[in-house]
């Protein structure tokens, strides 16, 4: 049974794990309840918060899913909507910045901008397609910010286009909904929270370091928020929806914490 604990903790869990302690960390400040959650996170603990026998892959499992879902709503609490990740100097910009997907670089989707649509579905009021040229006439900002890949490597890049909050103004989006959704055109997926997509450095990215964005960073666009993960970064993004159902993600629904922040 420990055996198989430590194997299924390490492969797929140790991230969310980490991301609770440090959460956990921050949230709680009086030391009797910080002392109580500690030992929650123990293996013992982990039945105690997700109600259930810690006998078996299954049930470690739903322990370790109590446990993110219980993560996310903590970072949600503690995400503050005006606070700015880091920015950094161009002379910063690590050179080449990686490349990662679910595949190898070999793969890489080419979109085709002459027959690209943009999808906006869900909770808006304009669900008009966008061709690219519309979305570049809208004004644009550039930042250079540090991207983290729990693989285990950040890079610091440089992204610009559209502020997402001016987009989703634009159609009409019900900003009281929860949830974006994006869909990829390599099948990629991931959701995100309405006040991440708020953020005032949230961007519908349509160029890296000044240049149109390359297939293999996400051409024709990616949403880029610094105060999010790598994985829940949509590079190739098709189809954008507002809902308050939470439509998950590629990595989310194998075990990557759902609120993923940085
Ligand atoms: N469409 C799509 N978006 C994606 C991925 C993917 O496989 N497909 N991988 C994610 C992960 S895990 C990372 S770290 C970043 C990598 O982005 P980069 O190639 O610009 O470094 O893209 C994210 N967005
Ligand atoms: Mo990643």
């Amino acid at each position: 049974m420990l055996k198989n604990f430590s194997r299924h903790f390490v492969i797929s869990n140790d991230v969310v794990l980490k991301d609770v302690r440090k959460d956990i960390g921050r949230y709680v400040a009086d030391s009797s309840r910080r002392a109580f959650l500690q030992r929650s996170l123990t293996l013992g603990g982990l039945s105690l918060l997700s109600g259930c026998d810690i006998v078996d892959e299954n049930s470690v499992d739903t322990a370790l899913s109590t446990i993110s879902r219980f993560n996310d709503r903590v970072q949600g609490l503690l995400f503050n909507p005006s606070h700015l990740a880091p920015t950094y100097a161009d002379s910063m910009i690590t050179r080449p910045f990686p490349f990662n997907a679910f595949y190898g670089e070999d793969q890489v989707v080419v979109v085709d901008e002459a027959d690209y649509q943009l999808e906006v579905g869900g909770m808006v009021a304009d669900k008009r397609t966008w061709t690219v040229a519309e979305l570049r006439a809208m004004p644009q900002i550039d930042q250079v910010t540090r991207h983290i890949c729990v693989e285990g490597w950040s890079a610091i890049g440089k992204w610009g286009g559209v502020p997402f909050a001016n987009f989703l103004q634009r159609v009409g989006a019900d900003l009281s909904a929860s949830y974006i959704g994006f869909k990829c055109a390599d099948d990629y997926y991931t959701s995100i929270d309405m006040a991440t997509a708020l953020h005032p450095q949230t961007l519908l990215a349509l160029t890296y370091d000044g240049q149109t964005l390359p297939p293999k960073y996400g051409f024709p666009m990616k949403l880029r928020m610094p105060t999010k993960l790598g994985y829940k970064n949509p590079k190739h993004i098709k189809a954008i929806f507002v809902t308050n159902t939470n439509p998950g993600g590629y990595w989310e629904d194998q075990g990557y914490n759902w609120f993923g922040g940085s």
